[in-house]
Formats: C-alpha cells, sequence, structure tokens
C-alpha cells in the first residue's frame, strides 16, 4: 500500500494480513479526541458506535454510560461549563440523536461548549430516502439547534473534523457542535503513520479577546459618572475561569452586585457588596447597570417594565465576548466587546488606583435593606415543621452549602428551584449547576454526574419530586459508577403543589399531581444505593450528612407540605390567563 494515499473501504481480503501498521476511523476518531484532551465520554451505545464506546475504554478515555441520551448529554454540557472545554456526548442514530439533541440545544442557549458525537445511517439509503435502519439526515436536523454541524466522509478528514469541531464550540461565545459520524467511516481503514499525521491538536482553545482601548476609556466614563451603579455578573463570567480577575474588578469598583443563578459562589453570596437580598430595590432604583457574562434576556425581564423603574432612566455597560448580544434589549451606552479576564484586566489597568466608589448613601442603603431582609427570613428558615414547608428543608440546606463549600449543587423544580435559589447561599465559582437559560426540568441527574464526574467533589441535588422524574432511571447509572452523589427530593405530591383538583369531578388526577406519597427511596434502594425518608428538617440534616460521610449513593424523600408550593413558583406571571376561565370554573383563580 501507498504510505502516502488513505485506503478506504478496504475489503476483508485486503485485510487479512492486517499488520499494526493499519489505523481506521473508530481509532482515529479516539486518538483526535484523546489529543484534544477528552478524558470521559458520556454515552448511549448501539449500531453504529457500541465499538467505539468499547475501544474508547480500552484506550484510556473513561466513558460512562446512561440510561438515555438527553441525560448522557445534559452531563456533556455541564461538563462544557465546568471545564470551558467542550463536553462530549456520544449516541446512536436517529432517535438516539434526537434525545441528545435536546441536550445540544440547551449547551447552546446556555452558551457552553459541548459536542454531540452520533452515528448516522448509509448516506447513499437515506439521502435517497430509501427506508434506512434508524434513517435521518442528521445533519440538517441539527443546524437550528447548534452553533455548528459538521460531517466526516472521509478517515483522513476525521483530525479535521474533529479539530473544527473543538474550534467551534468554544471559540468566541461557546455552543453545542454536532459532529456526524456515519458508520461506514469507522471502517475505514488508512495507514497508521498517515493517519497519525492528519491529526490536528487545536492551538489556544480558549484564545484571548482584547477590548479596544476607546471601548474601555468609554465605559469608564460611564461608571464613574453613575451615582447608584449596580453589577450584574452572569454565568458566563463564572464560565469565564477568571475567578481573581473578577474579584479585584468588583470589589475595586465597590458596587452592588447581583449574581444571575449559575454565577453564585463566583463571589461569595454572603460578600458585603452581595445584593440578592435587595433585588427590588437594586434593580428599581440603580441609575447604571454593568452587566458582566449576562444576558438581558427573560430572566431580566429584558431589563424593561416596572421592576426596572422608569424607562429610559439606567445606563448600561455590558462585557460579552459576542458583538450581536449588544443592544438586544436595551441601548448599551458602553459595549466591552471581548472576553471577561481581558476586559477585567484592561479596566483594572485603566483605573490604576484611581478610583471612586459609589456613595455611602446608595451602598448603605442596599446594605441596610440586605439586612433587614435576611434578618426577617432567618426564623423561617429555622422551623422544624412536619411535613416540611420549603422554608425549613431550605434553611438545612443552607447550612450544608455554608459547611461544605465545595459541595456541586445540582437545582431543578418549580418552588424547590426558586426557594433553593434564593435561600441557598453558593461560596465558591461554578458550585450550582441549574435548569439555566430555558429553565428546563431534567437537567437533574445528568447535571449531577457530571459535577462528581469532572470534579471528584460532593453533589447534592435539591429536586421537585417533578423535575426528579425526568431525569430519575439515571440513579442507575449513579450507583453504577458509584458516585457521590446524593439526590434530596422535595416531594409534595406533584408539579408545583399536591393537592390539585380535577376540575370535572371525574376520576383521573389532576394533570398537576402524582401517585400520594410516593415512596422514592425505594428506587435507590433498588440498585444497592441508599434511600431514606426524611420527615422533618432533623431528619433531613442527619440524613445528608450521613450520605457525605459515607460519599454513597443516596436518595433522601423529603415530605414536603401538598399546600406548601405556588404555581410555577416566582414565575407564575408568565402563564397566560383565560378572560371566561373564573366564570366556567368555579376553583379558577380571579
Ligand atoms: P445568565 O443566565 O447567568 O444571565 P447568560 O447565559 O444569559 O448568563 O449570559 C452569558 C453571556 O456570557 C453570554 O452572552 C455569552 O456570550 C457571554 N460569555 C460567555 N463566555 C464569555 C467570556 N469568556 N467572556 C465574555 N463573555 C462571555
Ligand atoms: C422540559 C414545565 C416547570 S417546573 C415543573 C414543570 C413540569 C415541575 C415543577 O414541579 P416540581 O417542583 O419539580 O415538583 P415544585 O417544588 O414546585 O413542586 N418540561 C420541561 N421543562 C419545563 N420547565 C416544564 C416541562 C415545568
Ligand atoms: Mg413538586
Amino acid at each position: 500500500m501507498s504510505q502516502s494515499e488513505p485506503v478506504q473501504n478496504m475489503n476483508a481480503k485486503n485485510l487479512e494480513n492486517a499488520t499494526s501498521d493499519l489505523t481506521d476511523g473508530f481509532h482515529l476518531l479516539i486518538d483526535a479526541l484523546k489529543l484534544n484532551g477528552v478524558k470521559t465520554i458520556y454515552n448511549v451505545p448501539g449500531i453504529p458506535i457500541t465499538d467505539l464506546g468499547r475501544y474508547a475504554q480500552a484506550q484510556g478515555i473513561r466513558v460512562l454510560s446512561f440510561r438515555h441520551e438527553q441525560h448522557a448529554g445534559y452531563a456533556a454540557a455541564a461538563a462544557g461549563f465546568l471545564n470551558k472545554r467542550p463536553g462530549i456526548c456520544m449516541t446512536v442514530s436517529a432517535p438516539g440523536f434526537l434525545n441528545g439533541l435536546t441536550a445540544l440545544a440547551h449547551a447552546t442557549t446556555n452558551c457552553w461548549p459541548m459536542i454531540l458525537i452520533s452515528g448516522s445511517s448509509e448516506r447513499e439509503i437515506v439521502d435517497l430516502q430509501r427506508g434506512d435502519y434508524e434513517e435521518m439526515d442528521q445533519l440538517a436536523v441539527s443546524r437550528p439547534h447548534a452553533k455548528a454541524s459538521y460531517r466526516i466522509l472521509l478517515a483522513e478528514d476525521i483530525g479535521l473534523g474533529v479539530a473544527r469541531a473543538f474550534r467551534a464550540a468554544t471559540t468566541g461565545r461557546p455552543g453545542g457542535v454536532y459532529l456526524d459520524v456515519p458508520g461506514s467511516l469507522l471502517g475505514q481503514v488508512m495507514d497508521e503513520v498517515e493517519g497519525k499525521k492528519s491529526l490536528r491538536q487545536v492551538i489556544d482553545l480558549n484564545a484571548a479577546s482584547i477590548p479596544a482601548p476607546a471601548a474601555i476609556a468609554r465605559a469608564l466614563e460611564v461608571l464613574k459618572s453613575a451615582k447608584k451603579p449596580l453589577l450584574i455578573i452572569g454565568k458566563g463570567a463564572a464560565y469565564a475561569q477568571c475567578d481573581e480577575k473578577v474579584r479585584q474588578l468588583v470589589e475595586t469598583l465597590g458596587f452592588p452586585y447581583l449574581p444571575m443563578s449559575m454565577a453564585k459562589g463566583l463571589m461569595p453570596d454572603n460578600h458585603v457588596q452581595c445584593a440578592s437580598a435587595a433585588r427590588s430595590l437594586v434593580l428599581k432604583e440603580s441609575d447604571c447597570v454593568f452587566l458582566i457574562g449576562a444576558r438581558l434576556n427573560w430572566l431580566l425581564g429584558q431589563g424593561q417594565g416596572p421592576a426596572w423603574g422608569e424607562k429610559y432612566a439606567k445606563k448600561f455597560v455590558q462585557i460579552d465576548i459576542e458583538p450581536t448580544e449588544i443592544d438586544s434589549n436595551q441601548t448599551i451606552s458602553a459595549p466591552l466587546i471581548g472576553d471577561i479576564e481581558s476586559c477585567a484586566d484592561a479596566l483594572l489597568d485603566a483605573i490604576g488606583g484611581n478610583w471612586e466608589k459609589p456613595s455611602k448613601g446608595w451602598t448603605g442603603a442596599v446594605r441596610a435593606k440586605v439586612e433587614a431582609n435576611v434578618a426577617r427570613m432567618a426564623p423561617k428558615l429555622r422551623n422544624n415543621n412536619s411535613p416540611m414547608d420549603y422554608q425549613g428543608a431550605m434553611g438545612v440546606i443552607k447550612d450544608v452549602m455554608a459547611e461544605h463549600q465545595d459541595t456541586i449543587l445540582v437545582n431543578e423544580g418549580a418552588n424547590a428551584l426558586d426557594q433553593c435559589r434564593s435561600i441557598v447561599d453558593i461560596h465558591k465559582p461554578r458550585k450550582r449547576l441549574d435548569v439555566g437559560t430555558w429553565g428546563i426540568m431534567g437537567i437533574g441527574m445528568g447535571s449531577a454526574v457530571a459535577g462528581a464526574v469532572e470534579t471528584g467533589n460532593q453533589v447534592l441535588c435539591v429536586e421537585g419530586d417533578s423535575a426528579f422524574g425526568f431525569s430519575g432511571m439515571e440513579v442507575e447509572t449513579i450507583c453504577r459508577y458509584n458516585l457521590p452523589i446524593c439526590i434530596v427530593i422535595f416531594n409534595n405530591n406533584g408539579i408545583y403543589r399536591g393537592d390539585g383538583e380535577n376540575w370535572s369531578g371525574g376520576e383521573d388526577p389532576s394533570p398537576t399531581v402524582f401517585v400520594k406519597d410516593s415512596k422514592y427511596e425505594m428506587m435507590m434502594q433498588a440498585f444497592g444505593g441508599v434511600g431514606v425518608v426524611a420527615n422533618n428538617p432533623d431528619d433531613l440534616r442527619r440524613t445528608i450528612s450521613e450520605a457525605f460521610k459515607s460519599r454513597k449513593p443516596t436518595l433522601i424523600n423529603a415530605i414536603i407540605a401538598e399546600d406548601a408550593g405556588r404555581e410555577s413558583g416566582n414565575i407564575g406571571n408568565l402563564n397566560p390567563t383565560s378572560v371566561v376561565a373564573q366564570h366556567i370554573y368555579p376553583q379558577a383563580k380571579k
């Protein structure tokens, strides 16, 4: 065989005397991933990628198989957020690909790097729609949901395809990349030396993006002129992994700050400048808002509405790596287009030691409000009610996170989410994984697995009983890999509340309620983990403490009063209203 030309589709006869100087698509793909630092693949096996998983494991990559691709995908997305490098998910064709695609779309929406590698069926049959096994034009389907999509047809292009995927997922605004791997590619054979030469390591994956000096000067002018400035720190800043730089900038400026949900802990929630407990006051009264890695999307009411005070009264300054994010909602008086570390560096350089912090009149008023609200909340967090309410149970979680600050907190649900986010302080960066930009249910067990695998730390999941159900089968995965994950199910027998009724008077339960008093703890017992019930906050504290000591997979069924929650938690206002409902159903709220 020629040393320079790749040999494709070599038939069995040619391979009779296969020697070690040949390689194939399987091994080129594994080598390309390893060359680019991949240590873990989140996977569900099947045709045509079963052997790819086996060989990858044999070649030293950790291959974690899930029970459903969506959760393997959510794990890869969370790994991308935690590592600032693409998390890798691997699936079979059509249905497996579609299951994984939800997670890829989630990664793209959250601006996290992830690569979904899916096997695909025979192009010749798929493209003529002749009805292949799991037939689908996956490349086309993926496009609207991915930052980029690529298909590799030739073994000699595997290095190129993987490099393109890494670059696209990570550079600029990160996102999800789809990599289509036809089954026939994996079996292609080529000369091993040539194969090795074809692989590429992506250089400077998180390349710096330096803001223009004029933009820095403009931003400092605007920030200096503010009387009541506010910082909003988003998960882009947590992702950027320049924690000390952000702290230095925040403390130099001296502005009160609001962390977005997954930015909690980048600056500790109990820092004197943290204004979370005075959120309404600072949103309304501030005259200048400095956004660092946070978008003015629905989570911030698009930066307008009554919560934001008088229309057009505020100035906005924004750091973002994505130029088109600027002006997407409000006018940005001073855009800083660049990566957060470079922007923070440039701002600190330009400030030198020469900065006047905002007046005590402003920061003192914010602090007083924070202290009053924290004091008002404190006794509610100390009740020992049985069944529990959200405050009593979250009071325990708050203590646990203060005592074990390296714990990764995974959180989803409605009330179980909103109460946890507002009550439970996070003390270190990237220790909170939650429903993200879409507010999706189902990220729980995938995020938990990634949290445990990528960091080695203890994971604590705070899960609504509905939220848990979306990924509950993955408790088997957690037991199989014996991960230090403690799942607390806030069990109120349903979605938002457990006391809903069927308004027709019929026998079916309400669309929002589940089987009463379900024994979720038995799900963990079924696979050899620890499953227990907590009826009150004391039980909860003791059972979490035991789980953390043993580091065994544990599920705590925490019994919450059926009527403790509110419809849709804190975002009930987003539900459309029917003007006729209250005339038709006596039960409908006015
Ligand atoms: P949150 O939900 O916490 O408000 P978002 O996901 O809405 O955060 O916003 C994160 C923003 O951070 C995105 O607009 C993204 O482009 C930006 N971003 C991500 N990484 C960086 C980085 N390294 N430097 C600057 N901006 C970044
Ligand atoms: C993929 C809609 C938002 S919150 C929620 C659902 C179904 C569950 C709330 O009940 P839970 O929490 O978890 O028991 P609690 O404490 O209030 O009782 N499908 C997807 N994403 C979303 N967001 C929904 C449905 C939803
Ligand atoms: Mg519930």
